[in-house]
């Protein structure tokens, strides 16, 4: 399978810059050549910027909300076509707002799709909800068709996705109303308790299970705030007690392994936020990781 990567310079959905030096950074520090040592090609690399995007046909009221549905739009058509072509994308982020693109460009083909959500966060507000007006908090709501903004407004023929092909990951830093949320609809969410009780390689096994139910794709997007900030402190949002570094790898491993992922994209690394690099080199290695054991 052919890999696209699309790297995404985009931090304005985040209440915090810096996300958008992430792809040039984790480029600097030697991502290619550490994927040449694992012996993965990469087909195709092309840089998402909204330039030249037309002014959004909906307005929300949120920071940056502008830019972000440009890059949105801009991204949905790049994921869109690199899926045509029979490749996998790969999208390098920048701040998680850009999910909204990638999810358009994927529903646009894949009319079940799955979803694994790795992220201390749900990102399940609505711009009614949001208590930071931060658009990197409402990709998920987006997605579900329970925003004002909606998928279909990046990408004309993007669809939604099911709330019982969602799988929440390393959450602990949910707002009411997406707590709420989550209650109602019975959104599977595996905790951090639930991540130390079962074990990552139960919870992996079985979240494949619950995205990949009935589904003809799975999209993994992974929030690097998912781990702990004592391993990753290069991120706008930390929160305590997240995945050791050592559960992010096994985490990654089994889904690459799995040959059920569809596309995969990483976000929310901060350089400018960063002690020594240590963030970005355990993307890079996470990243590497999961490229490699998809093709093993
Ligand atoms: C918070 C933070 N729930 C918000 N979200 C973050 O702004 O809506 N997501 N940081 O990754
Ligand atoms: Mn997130
Ligand atoms: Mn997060
Ligand atoms: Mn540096």
């Amino acid at each position: 399978n052919k890999l696209t990567l699309l790297s995404v310079p985009f931090g304005l959905g985040a209440g915090t810059p810096g996300s958008e030096q992430a792809p040039g950074h984790i480029y600097q520090l030697g991502l290619f050549q550490m994927l040449q040592q694992h012996g993965c090609t990469i087909n195709k690399l092309k840089d998402v910027i909204n330039a030249g995007m037309p002014s959004p046909v909906i307005q929300v009221p949120m920071n940056h909300s502008d830019e972000v549905i440009r890059t949105g739009m801009a991204l949905a058509r790049a994921v869109k076509e690199v899926v045509a072509a029979g490749q996998f994308p790969f999208v390098l982020g920048g701040d998680h707002s850009l999910a909204m693109g990638t999810l358009a460009g994927l529903t646009s083909h894949y009319k079940k799709l799955g979803v694994i959500w790795i992220d201390a966060h749900a990102d399940m507000n609505t711009e009614l909800t949001s208590p930071s007006g931060n658009m990197h908090g409402i990709p998920l709501a987006v997605a579900q068709g329970r925003a004002q903004l909606s998928l279909s407004h990046l990408l004309p023929g993007a669809g939604t996705i099911a709330p019982g092909n969602i799988v929440l990951i390393g959450a602990r830093d949910l707002d009411p109303a997406e707590e709420a949320f989550i209650q109602a609809e019975g959104i599977s969410c595996f905790r951090m308790a639930d991540i130390r009780r079962l074990g990552i390689h139960a919870v992996i096994t079985e979240a494949l299970r619950m995205a990949g139910d009935a589904a003809d794709g799975i999209h993994l997007s992974f929030d690097i705030d998912s781990v702990d900030p004592s391993e990753a402190p290069g991120t706008g949002t930390p929160v305590q007690g997240g995945l050791t570094a050592e559960e992010a790898r096994e985490a990654i491993r089994l889904l690459g392994i799995s040959k059920r992922m569809t596309s995969a994209e990483f976000v929310e690394v901060n350089p400018l936020l960063d002690h020594r690099d240590q963030t970005s080199l355990l993307a890079m290695e996470l990243i590497a990781l999961f490229l490699s054991s998809m093709k093993s």
